[in-house]
């Protein structure tokens, strides 16, 4: 997946109409949106194809999987049957959780990212000591695709080096929670951004002057 001008829009407005009024203001800045539980619980799982169809985005999902794998299975049919393009999986759940994650991905030539360390602070107390492990399990099987944090840095480049420089990393954090876009760059492919985006007066303005910061 290549992101136009590095930058995935998070779109976690809860309403469709606010949520497509925001994407058309920056779809020439963008080819790629993540929705997730806030959109989708909001508006169903509708909400790929109006991306799809009216801006021919790539849509990932981050549904951060979690469960068991007969679980995970019905969760990632229904998200790929509904037409995205990737979905997120956590980690920590285990290489059986996350394989049918990408087994699933595979039938729909689809992708998977998968989720290492988190951006906030709570993420310090338990994944942070798991972080490591779960990008090294990643590269195990093969796993192209991760979410690193943009909020710290020097963990983001640890990331970086277990899972390789031919891996993508997108990275959330940034603006609202704190991360700088030019730094997270120097470790990731992509920035996902939302609230400095969506919740701008100017969010084309916004995501220029992020653009331009780069
Ligand atoms: O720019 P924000 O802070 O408004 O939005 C960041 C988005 O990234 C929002 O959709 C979060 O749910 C998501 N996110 C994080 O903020 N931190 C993480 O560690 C992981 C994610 C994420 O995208 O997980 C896949």
């Amino acid at each position: 997946m290549n992101f136009k001008n590095d930058i995935i829009l998070a779109m976690d407005l809860m309403d469709l109409l606010s949520a497509y009024e925001v994407a058309e203001k920056v779809s020439n800045y963008i080819n790629t949106i993540k929705i997730g539980y806030p959109l989708t619980l909001a508006e169903g799982l509708k909400s790929i194809e109006v991306f799809k169809e009216n801006f021919d985005f790539n849509v990932i999902c981050d549904y951060k999987v979690a469960d068991i794998p007969e679980t995970n299975s019905k969760i990632a049919n229904l998200t790929f049957q509904a037409g995205a393009n990737a979905i997120i999986s956590h980690g920590f759940v285990g290489e059986d959780s996350v394989k049918v994650c990408v087994d699933v991905a595979d039938n729909y030539n689809g992708e998977v990212f998968l989720l290492t360390e988190m951006s906030h602070p709570g993420a310090k107390i338990f994944i942070q000591g798991v972080a490591d492990d779960i990008a090294k399990m990643g590269v195990d099987m093969g796993i192209k695709n991760y979410v690193a944090p943009s909020t710290r840095i020097e963990r983001l480049s640890d990331i970086r080096d277990i899972v390789g420089k031919d891996s993508f990393i997108i990275s959330p954090g940034v603006g609202t929670q704190g991360g700088n876009p030019k730094d997270t760059l120097k470790h990731a492919d992509a920035l996902i951004i939302g609230r400095s985006i969506y919740n701008s007066d100017n969010p084309k303005k916004a995501i220029a002057n992020i653009i331009k910061s780069l």
